[in-house]
């Protein structure tokens, strides 16, 4: 009988809920929950990829102090000790904790209330200022709150959908299938995307707008100026429940439409279409994400946008409103319990006494945080130059994803103690930790998470912890008690600290905040087992709405919003590509956990570089070749070019997910300047300025093997896991004693290794496979150019039988046998459905994706590569590195 287990998805802030079922010899299965309401049972490929992502590889067992096994007591005495010591030496700000929104919201919680009302500093920040920061600074500044005002049913309902810097259709795959859903059967429902890629998303999208990078303030502004001037301003609205329209008019001066197309890089016919649009649409819901987030303008876009929804009154009603798209599963649990440096605690504000002196006396502690502690670029900074001491990570990895990452790197390596809490043992940031603490991770830990639309979701447990690694939660209450504050932190369970954590929210509340869920106050185990999925608020008596603003009333002391005058970001003029980075379908940031997985790392299997066709001419780079990307602070990354005309001129797209781990220099972050947007302090992760060059390498290599070679001696190398192994890309110099001698070491080939060699000295081509009795075990195809065999086909061979000796030496041409067709490049994770078995279903006569998925399956279980399938409908195929 297997056991059914209601839980939450781990991966983004759609929180899709899932039901993990384990059988009696314990393999877990995966579905979506139909009850959910975030998705109705669906999920997208890295939720129905779960399970394979369970396996102890890699986990970090045990706690570890300088490399070496050490007793959780020992672990937790030292860094109590080191704490301590630091704290009262050097005072409550030289020490630092840096979180992150993959943190359960009761994980976080204890966390905040530690650093801020115990230690006493602000100096806690999370991997949510690389991410929602802009939002949540806009958000305070338009509404006095950090509040999402609308639900994912007002993006079904709505006559338009304006998705500015989302690439919703691989980022919150199930809500975009949900928008194009709702779009198929109300064909009159627009979708405008914003955005200088032509996306997945744009796919379904009846207006492309290839902005250019940071154009977004002006084109919202030009909108703002374009609905005063044809009278679309909703008077009634502005007048009682808003101020400061006049100044965000003036500063959004009208611009002639030649000026607003230079500052925008649209057509004026493009522009136009867009504004009139958006002005005859009175259901219009405006979706940002990292497009908006991650600029030096981030905060000014939030509030270019939601400007546009104040002056048309288009918020708190049904189908309508600005909304901000939250990344990480727990971001918004993390702003919610104040998880950022300038946060307190459910909502309030540090730099107000009033907040201050009621969190204090809530928590009953001997001091409060009295000002901001350093935000994470400041954080990382304050460890480099000493002033912080003592560093404590959790659920982050900014070894790889902050900016300026070689610079974080030598901070974290010169800082005198770091502790990191991960499920990983050998993280390129957990490497450079004293104390490394395991944790317990998706499926073995219980709390909770909010996601887009405010809706609460349990995690819960259904597997033990192995080895042992305990909750991040059990880590800081352990170390808080070691510290010395052992009655506030004197918690049992994640339940105990839930209900301490609505019961702050209402704390002398009375509708003053909007996050309240006091309704929970005195929640009990069972009723925390049982909890069903809610949107906040919930307080404690009375009934409040789903959506928020619906009576017109905001946060600020007066009710009403504000309109923020934004200023248009002058078009940058710097020699060079704008590096645009960001993420990949079936991958999740530093790929700790899908790395793990063979079918999601089949889609994109090694690090690229997106570049326009004519600009990869303009620079001798051909189809394959690799590229070398050099930051303007020396920062350089090897990849493969992945030439494109979705990709705008004069820009490059890397995604970020390549770590120290997974290739020889592929980190995205060490190109991009820790240049932060001055309100929010996020990070411009998405305009950095940096040069590029075909990178020519000795030889090419492309290997399949069933272990993991020992040693990499190749300036260019990337791993991927692959059914039964491994598959890597080689570029350089020939290893010492030829590819033949390194195989046989570094893969400790034993003498009955069957080897089988070709080489042809005209070409420079080679290949070597090596057998078992009945397997390939490895195979290795060289040659001086980018390898051209088939990648999907030789993966393939690790997982048929080899017996056949006299076969084997066809396996050397590199080529399928015409009766075991090549797949071509997964396209379909979930089936894995290749690029050639779709093209064989178009020449058998399917023309659809739906003829498509009739045929092969492609397409029908999560839905992420239907935009892709379409697309090699449409005989234009996105390969990479194929
Ligand atoms: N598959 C997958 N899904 C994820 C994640 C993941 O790692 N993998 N991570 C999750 C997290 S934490 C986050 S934050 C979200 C991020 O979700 P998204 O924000 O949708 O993803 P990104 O790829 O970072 O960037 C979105 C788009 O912004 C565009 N862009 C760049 N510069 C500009 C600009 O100046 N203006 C505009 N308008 N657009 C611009 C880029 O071309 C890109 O297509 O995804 C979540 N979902
Ligand atoms: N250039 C560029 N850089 C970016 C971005 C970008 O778009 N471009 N995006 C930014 C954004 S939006 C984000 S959110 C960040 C994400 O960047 P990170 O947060 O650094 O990336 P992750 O790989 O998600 O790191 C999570 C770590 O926590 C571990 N982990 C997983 N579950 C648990 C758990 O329950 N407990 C503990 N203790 N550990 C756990 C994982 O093994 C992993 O090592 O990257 C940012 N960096
Ligand atoms: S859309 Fe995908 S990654 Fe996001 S929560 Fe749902 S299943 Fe998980
Ligand atoms: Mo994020």
């Amino acid at each position: 009988m297997a056991c059914e287990n209601r839980t939450t998805c781990p991966y983004c802030g759609v929180g899709c809920g899932v039901i993990a079922s384990v059988d009696d010899a314990g393999t877990v299965t995966v579905r979506g929950d139909p009850e959910h309401p975030a998705n109705f049972g669906r999920l997208c490929s890295k939720g129905s990829a779960l399970a394979e992502t369970l396996d102890l590889d890699g986990r970090l067992l045990f706690p570890q102090i300088n490399g070496q096994r050490s007793s959780w007591d020992a672990a937790l005495d030292l860094v109590a000790e080191r704490f301590s010591d630091t704290i009262a030496e050097h005072g409550p700000d030289s020490v630092a904790f840096y979180v992150s929104g993959q943190l359960l919201t009761e994980d976080y919680y204890v966390a905040n209330k530690l650093m801020k009302g115990f230690i006493g500093s602000g100096n806690i920040d999370t991997n949510s200022r690389l991410c929602m920061a802009s939002s949540v600074a806009g958000h305070r500044r338009a509404f006095g709150s950090d509040t999402v005002p609308g639900t994912y049913a007002d993006l079904e309902l709505a006559d338009l959908v304006v998705l500015v810097g989302s690439n919703l259709a691989w980022c919150h795959p199930v809500l975009y299938q949900r928008i194009a859903a709702a779009k198929a059967s109300r064909p009159t429902m627009k979708v405008v995307v914003v955005d200088p890629r032509r996306t997945a998303t744009s796919d379904i999208a009846d207006l492309h707008l290839a902005v250019r990078p940071d154009g977004d303030v002006a084109l919202f502004n030009g909108l703002l100026a374009h609905l005063a001037e044809t009278n679309r301003i909703d008077e009634a609205f502005v007048g009682s429940h808003t101020s400061g329209l006049a100044e965000a008019l003036i500063a959004a001066s009208p611009l002639s439409m030649a000026a607003l197309s230079e500052a925008t890089g649209l057509s004026g016919l493009s522009i136009r279409q867009f504004f009139w649009l958006f002005a005859d649409t009175e259901r219009v819901v405006t979706c940002y994400s990292q497009g908006v987030n991650q600029s030096a303008s981030g905060t000014d876009k939030v509030n270019a946008i939601i400007n546009c929804h104040l002056a048309t009154g288009r918020i708190g009603r049904s189908g309508m409103g600005p909304f901000s798209l939250t990344g990480q599963p727990n971001a918004m649990g993390g702003r919610e319990v104040g998880g950022l440096a300038n946060m307190l605690a459910a909502h309030m504000a540090i730099e107000n006494a009033d907040d201050r002196d009621r969190v204090q006396r809530f928590w009953k502690s001997p001091r409060i945080a009295d000002r901001p502690g350093l935000k994470a670029v400041d954080m990382f900074d304050a460890v480099a130059d000493g002033r912080i001491k003592a560093l404590w990570i959790m659920s982050t990895n900014p070894v790889v994803s902050m900016p300026d990452a070689d610079k974080v790197k030598a901070a974290i390596d010169a800082c005198p103690f770091v502790v990191v809490s991960d499920m990983q043992g050998d993280t390129d940031t957990g490497r450079l930790a004293h104390v490394l603490l395991p944790a317990t991770g998706w499926g073995e830990k219980s709390g909770t998470v909010t996601n887009s639309e405010r809706r609460v979701s349990r995690q819960r447990a259904f597997l033990s912890g192995p080895g042992e690694a305990r909750p991040d939660w059990w880590h800081i209450t352990e170390v808080a008690r070691r510290i010395g504050f052992a009655s506030a932190f004197d918690f049992a369970s994640p339940a105990d600290i839930f209900a301490e954590h609505a019961a702050l929210s209402a704390f002398e509340n009375d509708g003053s905040r909007d996050f309240d869920i006091g309704a929970f106050a005195a929640i009990d185990e069972d009723q925390y087992d049982d909890l069903r999925p809610f949107h906040w608020p919930r307080p404690a008596t009375g009934e409040m709405s789903d959506r928020f603003f619906s009576d017109g009333r905001f946060y600020h002391p007066d009710g009403k919003a504000r309109f923020i005058p934004v200023a248009t970001v002058p078009v940058s003029e710097q020699a060079g590509f704008i590096l645009n980075t960001g993420r990949v379908r079936d991958h999740w940031h530093t790929m700790t956990r899908t790395g793990k997985s063979a079918r999601l790392s089949a889609h994109m299997a090694e690090p690229y570089c997106e570049i326009h066709l004519l600009d990869a001419a303009d620079h001798g780079v051909g189809h394959a070749d690799l590229v070398r990307i050099t930051g303007q602070s020396g920062g350089e990354v090897i990849v493969r070019a992945l030439l494109s005309d979705r990709q705008a001129r004069g820009s490059l797209f890397l995604p970020m997910h390549w770590s120290d781990e997974t290739a020889s220099a592929a980190r995205v972050d060490t190109l991009v300047p820790s240049l932060t947007d001055p309100v929010s302090g996020q990070p411009a992760l998405k305009q950095a300025r940096v040069s590029l060059e075909r990178y020519s390498a000795g030889f090419h290599a492309f290997l399949v093997t069933r272990n993991r070679p020992s040693d990499l001696p190749f300036s260019y190398w990337a791993t991927a896991k692959t059914e039964g192994g491994y598959r890597l890309e080689l570029a350089g110099d020939e290893p010492d004693g030829g590819f033949g001698a390194w195989l046989s070491r570094s893969l400790e080939l034993g003498a009955d290794v069957d080897m089988v060699a070709y080489a042809d000295s005209t070409s420079g081509d080679s290949r070597i496979l090596a057998f078992d009795d009945t397997n390939l075990l490895a195979a290795i195809f060289v040659s001086r150019a980018p390898v051209a065999v088939s990648r999907q086909w030789a993966v393939d061979q690790l997982n048929v039988d080899h017996g056949d000796r006299l076969a084997r030496c066809r396996l050397v041409a590199g080529r399928p046998e015409t009766n075991r067709p090549d797949r071509g490049a997964i396209v379909c994770a979930c089936f894995s459905v290749g690029v050639n078995d779709i093209r064989r279903a178009v020449d058998h006569g399917c023309r659809s994706v739906e003829a498509i998925g009739e045929a092969l399956a492609a397409g029908t279980n999560c839905g992420s590569c239907r935009p892709e399938i379409r697309r090699i409908l449409d005989a234009q195929p996105l390969l990479a590195a194929e």
